[in-house]
């Protein structure tokens, strides 16, 4: 398939080495190198993103932004192929090419403090440099993303129509996600604050989605794919989703699950560095909420999926989706146990 694609963008595939490349639950990725440069080819999931189109142009918009007012900051972007196009479409599906940012790698679990620190500078960074972009020019790219509400709807209507089997597997944590519905009432009260606007949110600050320095020093952030209009809550929330425990999503020992409040306070540093002067003081407050929101929202996905028979995230084994989900109300379980100290930290 790939022998169709890369000469789009004149890259002889005999003379390059193609492999398979990262972690990403969502896009096929590759890395390809020839003899002069190294890049990035990925597929879109189309049964996930429905027009690819789309976020293209988003990515054109920002980068267009960006390159006049903040010319320095590194924005990956796709290149365009000879057609003069950044998205291919052929009858193979949709494709990019990517600069592979040379001496990067990214990372699936942080061991250092420093790392949380560093990449959610990045992202703050990201939303900082971009505050004065009109988030109304933004595709939505995939709509109703991050909306709390309709996912707990969803989770509910997945539960009815379960299998007996996955449903009786799943009892206690849907009983879990049922008694924590709270968390869907705060959502819905800051949907309708009027002190918590719209910004440009990349929406998936999951911690592979950074590139590192050899150093593990933050150089960018990756996978725009989900760049547009939501709140603040989304970034921060899977940052302490994704670095706050030093077992990940797809830890199936739930003893090896913790919150390391020291990388919580390293997140709070490197985003508000780069976003507190921006975010209001309404929003502020909501910085702890931002952990339950996301880490609550995705133990919701991961089992609506498991009852719904994997049709999203698919699974590597048996019960990957179930175990997935215990894995990320471990997680809540963990953080809202210590939720009182975490409040403390920020006064
Ligand atoms: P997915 O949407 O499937 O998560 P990503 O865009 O995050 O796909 O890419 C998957 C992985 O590929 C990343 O976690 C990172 O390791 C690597 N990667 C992506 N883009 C680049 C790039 N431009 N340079 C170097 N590595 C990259
Ligand atoms: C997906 O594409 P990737 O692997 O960075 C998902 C995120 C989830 C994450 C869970 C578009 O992210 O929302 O938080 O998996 N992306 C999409 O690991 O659904
Ligand atoms: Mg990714």
């Amino acid at each position: 398939m790939l022998d169709q694609i890369l000469p789009l963008y004149g890259i002889q595939p005999v003379k390059s080495d193609i492999q398979l490349f990262g972690d990403g639950l969502i896009n096929h990725t590759w890395k390809i190198t020839t003899e002069s440069a190294g890049y990035i080819l990925q597929k879109v999931n189309q049964s996930v993103f429905k027009k690819p189109q789309d976020i293209d142009q988003n990515i054109t918009l920002l980068n267009a932004f960006l390159k006049d007012k903040h010319p320095e900051y590194l924005f990956v972007t796709p290149l365009c192929g000879r057609s003069g196009k950044s998205l291919m479409e052929t009858p193979a599906g949709f494709f990019r090419l990517f600069p592979f940012v040379e001496n990067s790698h990214s990372l699936n679990v942080l061991n250092r403090k420093e790392e949380a620190y560093e990449a959610a500078k990045q992202f703050g960074k990201f939303s900082m440099l971009l505050n004065d972009f009109d988030v109304t020019q933004l595709h939505i790219t995939l709509s109703d993303f991050h909306n709390l509400s309709l996912r707990y709807e969803q989770f509910l209507s997945a539960v009815q129509k379960a299998s007996e089997e996955r449903k009786t597997k799943s009892s206690a944590l849907i009983s879990f996600i049922n008694e924590h519905k709270n968390l869907v009432e705060i959502y819905n009260g800051i949907v309708h604050n009027k002190e918590i606007p719209l910004r440009v949110i990349h929406h998936d600050t999951k911690i592979n989605n950074v590139l590192f320095d050899p150093q593990n020093k933050g150089i960018c952030v990756i996978d725009l794919d989900t760049v547009m209009p939501g709140y603040f809550i989304s970034d921060v929330g899977d940052m302490m989703r994704t670095y706050l425990s030093a077992a990940n999503e797809e830890e199936t020992d739930l003893n090896k699950i913790n919150v390391r409040i020291d990388f919580f306070k390293a997140i709070y540093d490197g985003y508000m560095e780069e976003m507190g002067s921006v975010l209001t003081e309404t929003e502020k407050k909501y910085f702890v909420y931002a952990g339950k929101f996301i880490i609550y929202m995705q133990a919701i996905r991961f089992l609506a999926d498991y009852l719904q028979n994997d049709i999203y995230y698919g699974e590597k084994y048996p019960e990957h989706n179930f175990n997935r989900a215990a894995n990320q109300i471990q997680l809540l379980r963990k953080y809202i146990e210590i939720e009182d100290n975490l409040v403390k930290l920020l006064h």
